[in-house]
Order: structure tokens, then sequence, then C-alpha cells
């Protein structure tokens, strides 16, 4: 589709960072027919294998897919794809529990392996006309003259740029840049806990250890274990533990697991299923990062016409709804929107851009760290129980209404903002209809249906796993 547009400015767009947005934004702009140059400080991963950092592996939801549709995307990446149905949840009692995610299987989610999913979405812009260069760090930015400045192996170098744009994740230096010039009103909340990655190698033959369709759950209170499947039949294990443990209320913390031996001790006791599939834990545990987790807060994600922030450097999360990636695939088409149908007033589709998903952005950050404490503490509990049956139910008899919100989160398009809305009406519901039961045998369903017509609208679309514009 390219020269499709009727803007008539530059179309002139330079990206910092050639991560998983950075790429995908590339693709989007470059097929509309921009010239996009690509800054990423690390080497090019498709030439010297991908460098370990973050998370090996990532669940890929509806969200980040419509993105990926339109960058062209979708039928690389999904071709490395593993389906994951639901969560398999491994109770402290030794039960296991296989909960699906969807109604059927239209509805799931997809284990990729980041270093590939960079790859081919690297590949895809490059085909689009995307300049890339590695190897180039950005150092420093001039948003009056418009130069920014890089560093690599030859020394500095000055770049002129039309648009700036942060897609340098976290740590972002175009952040840092931007807030000299303006206030960005940053706050970062720790969340006090923090991540270490462990394999579940292949068995003999080459196969999957544990149920290769699922997301696996060990919650565990104050700390838990999930582990998603790899295409080589591994899966990569991340315990998720506080930083500070307590020992009297026998929570294991960073502070107290030090060492291999201590980290193999607390799998023995505390994950015995767990334990004897993952043979190299010490060796994993001990050379494996530790990772922090936290949410990174703005109030302003771009500056004039000059620059804007997307992704990990505009709204960092914890990881927990496994939304980070697909909110930042969905910042990337949103922002490819705005400016190309403002191509020649880019502050208009900056602050367009910022006006649309800022709020969705607090949205999903709330409910990423609500869903921590669902799943390490409320998994077992009895109330919670019965309200999630009472969510089936209700889904299957009025699918237009009532969408539960890990539905209208994972496999809708619809605004995080609104399913952040919708899920608190739907929650006041369930608690309201199960108070005081025992079962749902009890339930007036007469008075349930009543209340559903009464507070939830239809909902615009359906389930649409195709959308246009693809
Ligand atoms: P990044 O992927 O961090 O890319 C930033 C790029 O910028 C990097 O390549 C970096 O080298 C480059 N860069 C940085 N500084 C400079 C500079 N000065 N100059 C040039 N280049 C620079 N999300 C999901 O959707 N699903 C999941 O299941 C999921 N699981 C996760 C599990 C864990 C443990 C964690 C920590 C996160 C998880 N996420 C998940 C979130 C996801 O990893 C991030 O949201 C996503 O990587 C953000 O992409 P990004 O492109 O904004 O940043
Ligand atoms: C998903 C890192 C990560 C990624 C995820 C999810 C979770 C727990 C984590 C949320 C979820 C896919 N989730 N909630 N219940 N089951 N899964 O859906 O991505 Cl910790």
């Amino acid at each position: 589709m390219p020269n499709e547009s009727s803007a008539s400015g530059d179309r002139r767009l330079t990206i910092i960072g050639a991560g998983l947005a950075g790429a995908v934004l590339a693709a989007l702009l470059a097929r509309r027919g921009w010239q996009v140059e690509v800054h990423e400080m690390r080497g090019d991963p498709r030439r010297q294998g991908y460098e370990r950092g973050r998370s090996i592996n990532l669940a890929l939801a509806e969200r980040g897919r419509g993105a990926l549709r339109e960058a062209g995307a979708d039928g690389a990446v999904m071709a490395q794809a593993i389906m994951m149905r639901g969560r398999m949840v491994h109770f402290d009692d030794g039960r296991v529990d296989l909960q699906r995610y969807g109604l059927d299987d239209s509805e799931v989610i997809w284990s990729v392996h980041r270093g590939r999913l960079n790859q081919a979405l690297l590949d895809i812009a490059e085909r689009a006309g995307a300049r890339l260069y590695f190897d180039r760090k950005l150092e420093s930015v001039d948003f009056e003259a418009k130069t920014a400045t890089f560093s690599d192996a030859g020394g500095t170098h000055e770049a002129a740029f039309s648009t700036l744009v942060g897609a340098d994740g976290a740590g972002s230096a175009v952040r840092r840049e931007m807030a000299r010039a303006t206030s960005l009103g940053e706050r970062t909340r720790m969340l006090g806990h923090s991540y270490k990655e462990l394999e579940i190698p292949p068995t003999a033959d080459g196969g999957f250890r544990i149920e290769k369709n699922a997301l696996h759950i060990w919650p565990r209170g104050r700390f838990m274990c999930i582990a998603l499947p790899n295409t080589e039949g591994t899966f990569t294990v991340t315990l998720f533990m506080p930083n500070e443990g307590d020992p009297a209320a026998d929570v294991p913390g960073f502070d107290r697991v030090r060492d291999g031996a201590q980290a193999r001790a607390l799998f023995q006791r505390r994950f015995p299923d767990a334990s004897p599939l993952i043979p190299r834990l010490e060796h994993d545990f001990e050379h494996n990062p530790t990772g922090s987790l936290g949410t990174l807060y703005l109030d302003r994600w771009h500056l004039d016409g000059r620059a804007v922030l997307v992704g990990d450097a505009a709204h960092a999360m914890v990881p927990f709804h496994g939304q980070g990636m697909n909110c930042a695939f969905e910042d990337c088409a949103a922002l490819a929107r705005h400016l190309d149908a403002a191509g020649d007033d880019p502050a208009r589709a900056l602050a367009a851009y910022q006006d649309e998903r800022l709020p969705n952005a607090r949205a999903i950050q709330h409910m990423a760290l609500e869903n921590y404490l669902e799943m390490r503490d409320r998994v077992d509990d009895a109330d919670y129980l019965l309200q999630r049956a009472l969510e089936i139910r209700l889904a299957h008899r009025h699918p237009d209404r009532f969408v539960p919100r890990y539905s209208m989160v994972t496999f809708r398009h619809l605004p995080y903002a609104l399913a952040l809305m919708r899920g608190n009406l739907q929650r006041e519901l369930l608690v309201e209809l199960t108070a005081g039961l025992e079962s749902l045998e009890q339930l007036d369903w007469d008075r349930a249906d009543a209340l559903v017509h009464e507070r939830l609208a239809p909902l615009p679309s359906g389930r649409v796993p195709e959308r246009a514009g693809s």
C-alpha cells in the first residue's frame, strides 16, 4: 500500500530502538511510503544471534496480532508461534487444572520467541524499505536544532531528524533527553518483586515434558512460577518472588535465595513437581540475570511535533497480563495511523496519538498489577471460584454483553480503558449475585439476566479475530 497517503509533509521518521516496537513501527510506516531510519545500540540480531537480555518468550494476543497484520508480519510470526489454549494451574497440593482462556480455539494466545520475533520483524521492516543501523547508541538530542548524536565503534556522529520516535524501552534515552527540554511528569513505582528465568529441556526424543499448548502457572501466595513453551520442546520457566522474603510467613525472597543450592531447596519444597523438570536449575539460577519489575507513568509522551514515545519507553508495566508487547504494538498502529493522516502536521498527530493511547496505557498498567494479586493469591479462594464460575455462565448466556475482563483485554480490540470500566461493573455484579451463596444452583437466574441487561450495554462488535485494514 505504499504512497496511499494524501498528506503532504516530508514523511520522514527517525526511530530509536530496533526492539519489538521499533521494528513494527518501521514496517508500518515504510509500507505507507514513509522514509524510515532506525538506530539500534545493539548489534544486528540476525547476524550475531540474539543477545540474552530480557524474557526469552512472550505471549502474543489479539491486540498484538492486529498490529502485526497491518505491518504485514502476522504470517511470518504465526509460523513460529505455539498455541496456548489456557492456563494449567499447578496447585500446592499437587492437583493440576487446565482452565481455558476463551470460549473455544479461536480465543487462544500464542507463545513466541523474543529473538526470532525480533528477527522476523526486522526482515519485514527492511523489505518494506526501512533503513536499519545497528551498533549505534543514541547519546543526546538537540530538539531546537533537530539533531541527534549517536556513538558507535568509530566515535560519535550527529544526524538531523524530522520527527524522532523513542522506541528504546524502559530505560529510554529519548525520554531522558525529552525530560531535559520539558517536564514529562515521570514517576516509577517498583514492585519490590523480581524474576529469574530457568529452563525445562525437552524429553530424550525431543518432546515436551509438560502440556505443550498451555501457559503453566504455579501460584504460591506471595510468589509464583510460570512456564511458556518454545518450538524446540523446551519451556522457559520464570520465577517471580519478592526482593525481600518474609521467613515468618514462609515467603521466600531473593535476599535469602541467593545461590543455586538455595534455589533448588526452594523448588524441592514449594514446586516439587517442577523441580525434577529443571535439571540445570542451579546453573540457570546463578548465570541468568535477575530482572526487576515496575510501572513507569508519564503525563506527557511527546514534544511539539519533534519527538514521541512508544511502548515501554512511554509506559513500562509489570508483565502479569502479558500485554506489554501487545500494547506496544497497538501504540505503533495508532501512531502510524495518526502520523499518516496528518503527515504535514506532526504536532497534531503526536497530540492525537497521546490523547488516544495514554488513558489506555494507564488502564492496562493497572490491570496488569491487579492480575498479579489475582493469580498469586486468589486462584484457590472459594468466593473467587464461584464468581469465576458465574462469569463463565453469564458469558455464555449474554455473549454480546458479558465478556470476561481477561477476554476483553486478550481477545478484543476495544480500548483497555473500556475493558477496565466494564470489568468493574461486571465484578460488582458477580459479587452481588453470589453474596451468601454456596453454589450456582441457588442462583436466581432471572435476576441475574435482568441485571446484565440493565447494567451492560451490548458491546459494539462481537468476537473479531480478523480486522479490517489488514
Ligand atoms: P524493548 O523490547 O526493550 O526494545 C528497546 C530497544 O531499544 C532495544 O533493542 C534496545 O537495545 C534499544 N535501545 C535502548 N536504548 C537505546 C539507545 N540509547 N540507542 C539505541 N537503541 C537503544 N509482553 C507481552 O505482550 N507478553 C508477554 O508475555 C510478556 N512477558 C514479559 C515477561 C517479562 C519477564 C518481562 C520483563 C516483560 C514481558 N512483556 C510481555 C513485556 C515486553 O517485554 C515489553 O513490553 C516489550 O519488550 C516492549 O517493547 P519495546 O520495543 O518498547 O522495548
Ligand atoms: C497471559 C509473564 C506473563 C505473561 C502472560 C500472562 C502471565 C500470567 C504472565 C496472564 C494470565 C499471557 N498472562 N492470567 N492468567 N493466566 N494467564 O494471559 O501472558 Cl506472568
